[in-house]
């Protein structure tokens, strides 16, 4: 069944990218477990594929059913989130600037200041709810803004479409990094952004089963570029991993409903509990940028990150003492998890930049899953103590 734009999120989640198999009439994308294709004779190729790096039917219809997911043109597939974000970065040359949003996670910060640094790409860190620190940081040499929103881990909101009319205005890329909102909440490339990245990792894949990332594009002349990066570098995603990522996003809608619906709950809650000093959630009214939230997403995502009275020690022993919250980096998946940014996932952003964006010892993020949210509290509040 063809799907077009005007098509509910969750029939396009299902259907686009995908029609039943024209030999068997399976009505699953095959695993088309196959590195190379068989040509008639040399340089004449039976189908549209000559090799699996380049491409491969499986990946190809989870390409194109996340690029329809977020109203983009091009979707492109990668081994992980940051493999994908490596891509970007490969558009730029030495001497090139990036405008990085302060708050990103740890291992994009590291990537940009400990790997593409080396390669003569500088990194300039810009709080992008700032609309005038964006605009006072551009420069003839910056050649991409890079930012997510919500962030990661102190969800804050940047206004991307504010934030793109300042990256055309200078010939700017702007790569929005949609992981925590997912193409049901929030779609940067309607408000402006250039490019749109995922770990496909979180929600997308949503059972804590598989890495992978994507970059999706409406522009043909970009698109071209990074997949040439892509076809050059090889960090492509598996065909399984394709495979189960397709079988994922048939349900995102479902459950990004739930997480949205839980996370709701279980943030009022906490944000009238003792043992809590303060709650972050962007659909709290306390929020910094609770309008804005309103404004740019569907709903407000499943993330809660929360200040617990006290300090490390208090926060160790509420990581020790969930249950259904398992201590563990990651989210987006159907159970819920709890992590100590400072300790790991932010672990690699310095301690002096940390201690700028408030990630401290106290500083405790939840990844609400879909479970019963009765159960979910109950599990939080013995754990608080
Ligand atoms: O892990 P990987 O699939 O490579 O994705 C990297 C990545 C990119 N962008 C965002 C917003 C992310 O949160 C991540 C990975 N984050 C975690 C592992 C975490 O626990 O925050």
């Amino acid at each position: 069944m063809e799907v077009s734009k005007n098509h509910d999120f969750g029939t396009r989640a299902i259907h686009a990218g995908q029609r039943p198999d024209p030999t068997t009439g399976a009505i699953m994308t095959p695993i088309y477990q196959t590195s190379t294709y068989v040509q008639q004779s040399p340089g004449k190729i039976i189908g549209e594929y000559d090799y699996s790096r380049a491409a491969n039917p499986t990946r190809a219809a989870l390409e194109a059913n996340l690029a329809d997911l977020e109203g983009g043109r091009y979707g492109l597939c990668f081994a992980s989130g940051v493999a994908a974000t490596g891509v970007v970065l490969h558009l730029l040359s030495s001497g090139d600037k990036v405008l990085l949003g302060d708050d990103v996670y740890g291992g994009t910060n590291r990537l940009f200041h400990r790997v593409f640094a080396q390669l003569g790409i500088e990194t300039v860190l810009v709080d992008m709810t700032d609309l005038d620190a964006v605009k006072s940081a551009m420069d003839e040499r910056v050649k991409l803004v890079w930012l997510e929103t919500p962030t990661n881990p102190t969800l804050k909101i940047a206004d991307i479409e504010a934030i793109s009319e300042i990256t055309k205005a200078n010939e700017v890329i702007l790569a929005v990094d949609n992981t925590f909102a997912t193409p049901y909440l929030q779609n940067p490339l309607a408000l402006g952004a250039d490019i749109v990245c995922h770990s496909t990792t979180k929600y997308i894949g949503g059972h804590s089963d598989s890495i992978g990332g994507a970059l999706i594009t409406n522009d043909p002349g970009l698109h071209e570029r990074l997949k040439f990066i892509q076809l050059s570098e090889g960090a492509v995603p598996g065909i399984m991993e394709c495979f189960l990522l397709l079988r994922s996003t048939k349900t995102l809608h479902v459950r990004m409903q739930r997480h949205c619906e839980n996370a709701e709950k279980i943030a009022a809650h906490l944000d009238a509990h003792p043992k809590v000093d303060k709650v972050i959630y962007p659909g709290l009214e306390s929020h910094p940028q609770h309008e804005l939230a309103k404004k740019q997403m569907s709903g407000f995502g499943g993330m809660i990150t929360i200040y617990i009275k006290g300090g490390l020690e208090e926060s160790q022993l509420m990581l020790e003492k969930t249950r259904f919250f398992a201590c563990a980096e990651s989210l987006g998946g159907v159970e819920s998890l709890i992590e100590h940014p400072a300790i790991m996932t932010h672990a690699s952003v310095p301690a002096d930049q940390r201690a700028k964006l408030g990630i401290s010892d106290n500083l405790v993020r939840l990844s609400v899953g879909i479970e019963g949210v009765e159960d979910l509290i109950a599990d939080l509040d013995q754990a608080l103590g």
